[in-house]
């Protein structure tokens, strides 16, 4: 069952001018198309069972994984998982509100304590990685992770845990045609594209 690139949930140019519609072209239709050309040929070596697996479920059982097989189906799986995730949660005009709003204010002081927090995990993430919102045992936290892991796959694996429900791709790949090197601005840019109705439906769903 070979996985395949999930069109994106909008036209190109839906997130200007916060992130571009070329910088969207290059990082679905290349970058992204290769972590699943890469993923359906390492996951064609593995175990006729595993192959069958919903990608997210083999990266939440990495013991299962031969281990000559590892780093590349952390790489491309996880590549894969994380961008089918990442498009789904930008969208312009959504708003933060009801459970989660108040759950977040209850966690880290205010939406802005947790913004700046979540910015300092993206822009502290050294090289390329992922920061994230999760829930962890029915709690937010805020972590990041290195390449593409994520925390689906645990502690072992990622080195952080939980169900993410947003997350922010800060690969250079993500924003440097746009930003170059201002990986700040990217991120503050951010805040106007994040689709809080996803959130708000993978947090309800992560309790
Ligand atoms: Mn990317």
């Amino acid at each position: 069952m070979a996985y395949t690139l999930p069109p994106l949930p909008y036209a190109y140019d839906a997130l200007e001018p916060y992130i571009d519609a070329e910088t969207m072209h290059f990082h679905h239709d290349k970058h992204h198309q290769t972590y699943v050309n890469n993923a359906n040929v390492v996951v064609e070596t593995l175990p006729t069972e595993l192959q069958n697996w919903d990608p997210a479920k083999l990266l939440q059982n990495l013991d299962q994984v031969p281990a000559d097989k590892l780093t590349a189906i952390k790489n491309n799986v996880g590549g894969h998982v994380n961008h089918s995730l990442f498009w789904e949660l930008l969208q312009v005009g959504t708003e933060l509100k009801g459970e989660l709003r108040a759950d977040i204010e209850k966690t880290f002081g205010s939406v802005d304590a947790f913004k700046e927090k979540f910015a300092a995990a993206a822009a502290g993430r050294f090289g390329s990685g992922w920061a994230w919102l999760v829930v962890q045992k029915n709690k937010l936290a805020i972590v990041s992770t290195a390449n593409q892991d994520t925390p689906l796959m645990g502690e072992k694996y990622a080195g952080v845990f939980g169900t993410p429900i947003l997350a922010l791709d800060v690969w250079e790949h993500a924003y440097y045609l746009k930003y170059q090197n201002r990986r700040v601005d990217y991120i503050g840019a951010f805040w106007n594209v994040v689709n809080w109705d996803k959130v708000a439906e993978l947090y309800a769903k992560a309790q």
